[in-house]
């Protein structure tokens, strides 16, 4: 069969952006612009680094640990710091959170007027297997008349300007969105350019699939066992497949393009879940409904919790429409 001849009109990232900007109009300043390139070329180098890592002896434990007690990989530093640096250097941020730094990083003399949070290695417990890991992050605008401070930061996720991640699989995907949508690109490795591959990402109204640990179900609540079971053993005998990568990105990104549920639940173990708020929890919420799905804690939308601080954690189920509006019923009925 022939084959198409390539396309002559790529559409990259960068053009992505700017289109985006400009149908703004002259309101937009091109700040976000510029730090979402930023954003994308960080993406780039820790890729680089994550295909590169066995080989240039990056694997293995940096030998501190974060906030959270965490041992921290290499690559997790490594990571961290090229994204300090490069959002540092945008001159357009003036708050950085970073899951592998305490405290949030005030930037001083800096007349940018976005707050960035990310979590720059996520998953990455699964490095050493190969096995993909991601970064996420998302962008606040600094509220009116501050200069940049934790304030600005501790709120909503649905404040948020911008959110995404990239993964590092078998292809490297970043997948972001600045209210307008959801869009996929993949980085074209010979042209060192994310290319739009997935436009207007939507996830299906319901999947077939669910994403737990359920090696936890010993201390799960009873709505999540029983919501689990109700899917397990459904009416229909047409039960639910299992995927659990145990990497965020990973699962939350298969959810958006399959559908289906992702949930990593509070437990009698862990009052507050595991993942965190600002910069795992909120952003992937963002993403979930501007592609139609939904995100909550079981009992709340987690886009309208307010962050008590900024490594705070919460419940998280978020994917297709009725799976999840299925999950949050055994939840109304337990309260
Ligand atoms: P990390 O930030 O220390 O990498 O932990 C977050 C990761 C998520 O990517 C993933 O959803 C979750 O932890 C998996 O946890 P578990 O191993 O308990 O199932
Ligand atoms: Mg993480």
């Amino acid at each position: 069969a022939d084959l198409e001849p390539p396309t002559t009109d790529l559409i990259t990232l960068t053009r992505h952006i700017l289109s985006q900007q400009y149908a703004l109009g002259e309101d937009a300043t091109g700040d976000l612009t510029m730090l979402l390139i930023a954003i994308q070329v960080t993406s780039k180098y820790i890729a680089s680094n994550v295909r590169k890592a066995r080989l240039i002896n990056l694997v293995g434990l940096a030998g501190a640990s974060n906030v959270q007690g965490e041992d921290q990989k290499k690559l997790d530093v490594l990571s961290n710091d090229i994204m300090v640096n490069a959002l540092r250097a945008s001159g357009k941020v003036s708050v950085m959170v970073s899951e592998e730094i305490d405290d949030a990083i005030i930037v001083g003399g800096s007349k940018g007027t976005y707050c960035v949070v990310f979590d720059p290695l996520d998953g990455s417990s699964n490095i050493d297997a190969g096995v993909n890991v991601g970064t996420i992050f998302g962008v606040y605008k600094v509220k009116e008349g501050s200069e940049g401070s934790i304030k600005d930061v501790l709120r909503p996720g649905k404040e948020m300007v911008a959110a995404g991640y990239t993964m590092y699989g078998s292809s490297c995907n970043l997948v972001l969105s600045t209210g307008q949508g959801v869009d996929g690109f993949t980085l074209d490795e010979a042209l060192g350019e994310f290319i739009l591959t997935h436009p207007e990402i939507k996830i299906p109204s319901r999947g077939k699939i669910y994403s737990f640990n359920e090696g936890n179900s010993l201390h799960f609540y009873p709505p999540t066992n029983n919501y689990l079971n109700s899917i397990k053993y459904p009416e229909n005998g047409k039960p639910y497949s299992a995927r659990y990568i145990g990497s965020m990105v990973a699962d939350v990104h298969r959810t958006l393009l399959y559908g289906g549920i992702f949930g990593y639940p509070d437990d009698k173990k862990s009052k507050d879940g595991k993942l965190r708020m600002l910069y795992e929890a909120f952003p992937m919420s963002f993403l979930t409904e501007q592609a139609g799905g939904v995100a909550t804690t079981g009992t709340q939308r987690i886009l309208d919790i307010i962050p008590p601080n900024i490594h705070g954690r919460c419940p998280v189920f978020l994917g297709s429409k009725d799976d999840v509006e299925d999950l949050k019923k055994f939840y109304a009925e337990y309260d």
